[in-house]
């Protein structure tokens, strides 16, 4: 059948197969998974879905991470890839417990549903969410959800031009995607939250804060250490070059939802907790993709990409537990 591993992780999937997938893959391990129908939704009225995979051992004190991905509709492999690690986690409890024993998990799956149905059936390069933009720019369509957020909005690194591919939008958390995932950060317990990773694809690089300012993080050592070994993990794995560094040095980037998690929310939050806040972008590298366009992934390249990043996410798990 489609949901059998082998033949599920052979290739993309659209939507309502993924929500389809989650629910199965929860109903199959119901101790594990929490299936949320729906956070929120989208401008198209479609469910934004939320998981959460831990055990019931120290459910009430374990430390939580937050992970989310397909913010942009055409990075194909982010939703992908954390189909996978849900999967292999869930899959590998019964041999090795430990893991989601001493963590709990906070996972939205693919937050742009409207974009990436677009990327579908419309335009397979399609980024920003689908909100049609009116006032003054007829015709425009589209937010970049990674440039919306409250954190430093605006500041640098985003466009205010609605057709622009890094239109920020017309005011901080505009977006019905960002409300989502705020409320339901928010609405939720996340009191014991020390991790976030943003998944997105491409050029293999492993980006922490700050994206809007060139000042250093309070946390830049462990953030470097941490973002360093994700780094070497990778490469033990597959011999993938994942490079690792600051997104201000990569280029500006404000209104992102790693310096949301970081700074805006959880540092001002939780004044002394340190937030291991990360966004990590998938195969290919830039090398590799020359010629080809790097958003449009072979799928034959989904398994190679997960297990190296399971690999990578059980050494930053386990890193950020214990410092
Ligand atoms: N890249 C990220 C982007 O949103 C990024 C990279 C994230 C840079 C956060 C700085 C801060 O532009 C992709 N591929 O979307
Ligand atoms: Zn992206």
């Amino acid at each position: 059948s489609l949901f059998a591993p082998d033949v599920w992780f052979s290739d993309y999937h659209k939507y309502d197969q993924i929500v389809a997938w989650f629910k199965d893959l929860s109903d199959k391990f119901p101790d594990l998974i929490t299936f949320i129908p729906s956070i929120g939704k989208t401008y198209l009225k479609k469910d934004i879905i939320g998981i959460k995979v831990g055990s019931s051992v120290n459910a009430d004190t374990k430390p939580q991470f937050w992970f989310h991905s397909g913010d942009h509709a055409r990075e194909w492999i982010g939703p992908a890839t954390v189909q996978f690690l849900v999967h292999n986690l869930v899959t590998e409890y019964a041999s090795n417990p430990t893991l989601l024993d001493s963590t709990e998990l906070i996972i939205v799956p693919l937050m742009n549903v409207d974009g990436y149905e677009h990327t579908w059936s419309g335009n397979r390069l399609w980024r920003k969410n689908r909100r049609p933009i009116k006032k003054d720019f007829f015709g425009s369509v589209g937010v970049d959800l990674n440039r919306n957020w409250p954190a430093h909005w605006g500041e640098g690194g985003s466009s205010s031009y609605p057709f622009s591919d890094t239109y920020m939008g017309p005011s901080a958390g505009s977006e019905p995607e960002v409300q989502s995932l705020i409320s339901f950060f928010k609405n939720d317990n996340h009191t014991r939250l020390i991790g976030a990773i943003d998944f997105h694809s491409f050029s293999q690089l492993i980006l922490r804060p700050y994206g809007w300012t060139e000042e250093r993080a309070p946390d830049e050592k462990h953030l470097k250490t941490a973002g360093d070994g994700i780094r070497d993990a990778i490469k033990r794995v597959s011999g993938k070059k994942y490079v690792s560094e600051r997104e201000i040095d990569l280029y500006a980037a404000s209104g992102t939802a790693s310096d949301w998690f970081y700074d805006e929310e959880v540092q001002e939050w939780l004044p002394d907790r340190r937030l291991y806040a990360y966004t990590i972008e998938l195969r290919p590298s830039a090398d590799e993709a020359n010629g080809a366009n790097g958003f449009i992934l072979p799928p034959d390249q989904i398994v190679p990409t997960g297990q190296e990043i399971l690999a990578a996410v059980k050494y930053y798990l386990d890193y950020a537990r214990k410092n």
